[in-house]
């Protein structure tokens, strides 16, 4: 309850954060977008992770306020760097089911002056069904505007088939626990192999999550994939790392 009266003044104060964690092209071994993740610096308590506020915002109805104010930080931190940088941006369900939700992205497009295809947006397969209805609508005028979607967490929801259906997607983040076991377990490879098939065939473009090890990373190269991402390169850190950092 205390956090829950501290969390609607955080915003106002300034106390949301955007993070990033950059995501590689596997194949050209270069960083070509950067996923921006919450956090919540708490005077006198540090840096809270979403884990620990993003469901309390949801439930309260903050998520609203909290995910425009970070989808506003992360357009001018990747417009600011001006070299062709994308960020991914995760939206709730409760966000994506605004009614308003294609006009606060444009917002937030116009004010940063970010190209929109340089923009991607993370939904959840949860938050694509629980939205089905208004879901098409949102998607046509996210579509309008030129931004790219993506599938978060591929592969862990209810009924994955049916999302690739009903929805154009443009890219899939094929979620950690398919790359964890990577190595030793075929099984997973099969599953990775079968994605990356599936993905191609729709010419989508496909994100490993939680790239650990320079030989998941193999694999992953070896195996066709086009994107990567996860302490291998970097963990979330609070500004946008630059390429050249990049020397794996
Ligand atoms: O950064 P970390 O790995 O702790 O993120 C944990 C979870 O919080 C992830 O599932 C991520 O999608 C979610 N998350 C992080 N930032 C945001 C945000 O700005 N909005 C929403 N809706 N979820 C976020
Ligand atoms: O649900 P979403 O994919 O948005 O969540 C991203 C989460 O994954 C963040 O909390 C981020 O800190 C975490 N993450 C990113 N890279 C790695 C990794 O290599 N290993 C693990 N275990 N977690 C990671
Ligand atoms: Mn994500
Ligand atoms: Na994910």
């Amino acid at each position: 309850l205390d956090s829950e009266l501290a969390l609607r003044d955080a915003v106002e104060l300034g106390e949301i954060e955007t993070w990033y964690q950059p995501i590689v092209d596997l194949q050209q071994n270069t960083v070509v977008a950067t996923e921006a993740l919450a956090r919540w610096r708490r005077p006198a308590r540090g840096v809270i992770q979403p884990g620990d506020f993003i469901a309390i915002a949801e439930e309260v109805g903050l998520i609203k306020q909290i995910g425009t104010e970070v989808l506003g930080q992360a357009c001018r931190a990747a417009n600011a760097l001006e070299r062709g940088m994308a960020v991914s941006v995760n939206v709730s369900a409760r966000q994506f089911v605004q009614d308003d939700f294609g006009q606060v992205v444009k917002r937030a497009l116009d004010e940063s002056g970010l190209p929109p295809e340089q923009l991607w947006l993370e939904l959840t397969e949860s938050a694509v069904l629980e939205a089905i209805d208004s879901a098409a609508k949102t998607f046509q005028e996210l579509r309008g505007l030129g931004v790219r979607l993506a599938i978060d967490d591929f592969g862990t929801g209810y009924s994955s088939f049916t999302h690739l259906r009903a929805f154009t997607v443009d890219l899939l983040k094929i979620d950690l626990t398919f790359i964890r076991d990577l190595e030793r377990s075929q099984h997973d490879r099969a599953i990775v192999e079968g994605i990356l098939r599936l993905a191609d065939s729709l010419h989508v473009d496909v994100v490993a999550e939680g790239i650990e090890t320079t030989n998941q990373r193999d694999l992953l190269k070896a195996m066709g994939c086009r994107f990567g991402q996860g302490y291998l390169f970097s963990k979330p850190a609070p500004s946008v790392q630059p390429m050249v950092q990049f020397v794996h």
